[in-house]
């Protein structure tokens, strides 16, 4: 992308609305903007980096034997009464009456929509078990949103669900979309560590939510350090191993890990001293194990092996896709701006020209970025009429893993300057050895 025909606006001031870094950052940078209350349009740059975390996240449920599709995200309110939901939720849903004067809501969650759905069409337990999944907006009229899209209205989600045909089958399903979440956030380059929470409005009694540490989270954590040596994606954890799902569950809720909800003092003080953690953190995901809350009150029926029906037990699983964004610039960034870990940059190469007008600077640059483009590195080319140091500035508020920096002072010496974005090291070389290490 040539920066001079992209749209990308950055501001140079911090805006005064914003009190968290993420949320000044994605205004800076021009990642999103807000159109109302808790509400954001996610403008190019921002729409990139949404899209790469949908993309990981999809790909971690496939490899677990989840199963996509698409549920609307308008509701009908019958569908929620079934549950008994309607009445309970709240002012956080928000309620909308068509033309007929038929009650609809726009779904902040959707166990009664794919219960209903799987009622229909599912009859024995040949079906079971399986796991449905969808990434869709979702509304939640929370009462403060704040701190841009990580306490956003409208928001996007993953939210899977299981359906088996008993408690142990469930369990199962539960052991494998943990180990999902857990390669998920590790190939997002961050680490969230997953800690014993309460069910709240979704129910049930086996919970975990998957916390990201940053000073301006919501909640107060505590977890011993061991969880930041343990390797997700070692070769030996596989989900079609029962005994190794059973294995990680256990190597889970042994290792502590907790938020100020569920901390129990007396555990805490068996973690050796130098291993404790503490801080504040916000959660990235949320995982529910709750039997046949849904099932048995909206009449979910399989007829089971022996012929006699039947209910299934049900566990759902939510990734908060947009918040992501926010809570990897909150874990990733330094003074000058945001700092991409490489799997979910927009870019992974940023070209800068000190000076567009000098034509040897933009006759490499322009061959430069061809042939990034050319070999699939994706590129985002800095070739407006600014001055230099402005230019700098903005690639390095966008925080794309590597820039490559192109002036007449370097040219005379047969140079370009590669730098790495996270460790600020620079080298100078040619610009046949900078495309061949980016391309390597
Ligand atoms: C699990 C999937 C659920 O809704 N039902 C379907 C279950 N869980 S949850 O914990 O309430 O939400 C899942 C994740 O969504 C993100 N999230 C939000 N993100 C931005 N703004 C919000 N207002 C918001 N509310 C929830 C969180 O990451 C949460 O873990």
């Amino acid at each position: 992308m040539r920066l001079s025909r992209a749209f990308l606006p950055v501001l140079k001031e911090s805006p005064a609305d914003a009190q968290i870094v993420s949320h000044k950052l994605m205004l800076r940078a021009g990642l999103v903007r807000q159109t109302a209350a808790g509400i954001y349009a996610w403008l190019p740059l921002g729409l990139r980096v949404l899209r790469k975390i949908e993309r990981i996240v999809r790909e971690e449920q496939d490899r677990a034997g989840a199963i996509e599709m698409l549920m609307p995200t308008l509701q009908s309110a019958d569908l929620w009464r079934e549950s008994g939901r309607y009445d309970a939720y709240g002012p956080e849903m928000l309620r909308i009456t068509d033309r007929h004067k038929r009650e609809m809501l726009y779904g902040p969650t959707n166990e009664e929509m794919l219960t209903a759905l799987f009622r229909d069409d599912v009859k024995s337990y040949r079906d079971l078990p399986r796991t449905l999944y969808h990434i869709q907006w979702k509304f939640r009229d929370e009462v403060r949103p704040r701190f841009g899209v990580m306490r956003g209205r409208e928001f996007l989600m993953k939210d899977a669900y299981s359906f088996d045909l008993d408690e142990a089958g469930a369990r199962l399903s539960y052991y494998t979309q943990l180990l999902a979440y857990l390669r998920t956030f590790q190939r997002l380059g961050i680490r969230a560590v997953p800690m014993k929470a309460a069910s709240g409005p979704i129910g049930g009694d086996l919970s975990h939510e998957f916390i990201v540490l940053a000073p301006t989270g919501e909640s107060e954590v505590f977890y011993d350090a061991a969880f930041e040596d343990f390797d997700w994606n070692r070769a030996d954890l596989d989900y079609s191993d029962e005994a190794g799902l059973h294995g990680l569950f256990d190597q889970v809720s042994g290792t502590y890990a907790a938020t100020d909800e569920t901390h129990d003092e007396s555990r805490w003080a068996q973690v050796p001293v130098n291993r404790q953690r503490t801080g504040r953190g916000i959660e990235v995901g949320h995982i529910f194990y709750f039997g046949d809350k849904y099932s048995a009150a909206m009449g979910l029926k399989v007829s089971g092996r022996d012929g006699s029906p039947v209910t299934p037990m049900m566990g759902s699983y939510g990734v908060g896709v947009s918040r992501l964004v926010g809570a990897i610039i909150e874990a990733s960034h330094d003074d000058a701006g945001i700092v991409w870990p490489e799997a979910v940059a927009p870019w992974r190469v940023g070209i800068v020209t000190m000076r567009q007008d000098d034509q040897a600077s933009a006759d490499v640059a322009d061959d430069l970025y061809a042939r990034l483009t050319a070999a699939g590195v994706e590129t985002l080319y800095d070739d407006r009429d600014e001055r230099g140091g402005v230019k700098l500035g903005s690639m390095d508020l966008i925080g794309l893993p590597w820039q490559i920096v192109i002036g007449p002072r370097g040219l005379a010496q047969g140079v370009v300057e590669l730098k790495d974005r996270r460790s600020g090291e620079k080298m100078e070389l040619s610009a046949e050895s900078a495309l061949a290490r980016l391309t390597a």
